[in-house]
């Protein structure tokens, strides 16, 4: 057993519970918003990362059992150009599932960061892989990656830091976001590198399906953040009272996600009041997609050497080896 959790100073900084990272603020300002709306990392509460692990599992949506096929198949590929006893980051690490096939592959890795907004999340998948994994020395961070965070001292100098940011969580952001994100974690991971996987510019029925899985779990994904609110703001949203929808606008080459009030409303959240026209909608995603060229331009933009893509046949998902030198 080799826990040792650290949590985002600027959360403390703040005076406020570390679980809300700015939610109640957040939301309240998204509300006032022209259009509403609310940045998709607070759909990651305990409930949320539940049902986005629901969603990985969904047969509509393709990315992460694509994601998992190009890990178990290369994860030798890879674990060579990583190198042996490096201190590997994960931003976002959710369930911790993909990290596994990498760490059975790497030689001999000194270290295991992984970073999540989630805190009791990220706390119970850590208690099991510290149990699979009792040699790896295990630092979770709780915090918001998207904000100025801190990391544990290396254990090693010179240490060789390597990210691992799987999952397409970068087509979360927008293309100057993402520009700016990957140059701060250039810096992070000098004399190192990145390995990050990124989803494909596709036909858009596929993508349309993969946000609007015919099981409604995708629905639920979304809905839950009222539900959240509901449970941590007070509020009280009618969840039957909005509705999901999700488009692919190809011209942006993004998915758009949306909650819609399906008649006109008004929410008590706490003891302010917010007014819903009939069709109103609050923005809570947006999912960038690239291409393998468009992807290795903007990694090449924000001071990482591309190296090696790893794809599968049929195109539909991107893992890069970006290096950081
Ligand atoms: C975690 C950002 C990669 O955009 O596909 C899944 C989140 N939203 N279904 C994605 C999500 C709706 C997911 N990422």
């Amino acid at each position: 057993m080799n826990i040792n959790v650290s949590r985002s100073t600027h959360a403390l900084h703040h005076g406020r519970a570390a679980r809300d990272h700015g939610f109640a603020r957040a939301f309240l300002e998204g509300m006032k918003a022209a259009p509403k709306r609310v940045p998709c990392k607070y759909f990651y509460d305990a409930r949320g990362s539940a049902l986005f692990d629901a969603i990985c599992e969904l047969p509509e949506y393709y990315q992460t059992r694509t994601e998992l096929a190009l890990l178990a198949e290369a994860a030798g590929e890879m674990a060579q150009v990583i190198g042996a006893n490096v201190e590997l980051i994960e931003f976002g690490a959710g369930a911790l599932t993909k990290v596994r096939l990498l760490l059975d592959a790497l030689e001999t890795p000194l270290a295991y960061i992984p970073i999540d907004i989630s805190g009791d999340y990220l706390t119970k998948v850590c208690a099991a892989l510290d149990r699979d994994y009792p040699d790896l020395r295990l630092h979770p961070v709780i915090a918001d990656f998207t904000r100025p965070f801190v990391l544990p001292a290396p254990l090693l100098e010179p240490v060789r830091r390597v990210g691992f940011f799987p999952g397409s969580t970068i087509g979360n952001f927008t293309r100057e976001e993402a520009v700016a994100f990957l140059k701060t974690t250039s810096g992070i991971l000098k004399g190192g590198g990145l390995l990050i996987g990124a989803d494909l510019i596709k036909d858009p029925a596929v993508l349309h399906a993969a946000y609007n899985d015919t099981a409604g779990v995708t629905a639920a994904f979304n809905k839950n953040l009222l539900a959240r609110a509901n449970r941590e703001l007070d509020a009280e949203f009618n969840l039957d009272s909005f509705s999901h929808y999700a488009l692919y606008n190809p011209a942006v080459a993004r998915i758009e996600m949306y909650l819609v009030s399906t008649r006109q409303q008004r929410v008590r959240i706490g003891d302010a009041f917010v007014d819903f026209e009939e069709g109103e909608a609050i923005h809570t995603e947006d999912s960038h997609k690239y291409s393998i060229e468009s992807f290795r331009a903007l990694a090449w933009e924000a001071g990482f050497v591309p190296r090696q893509v790893w794809c599968d046949e049929q195109r539909l998902f991107s893992v890069h080896w970006l290096e950081a030198d």
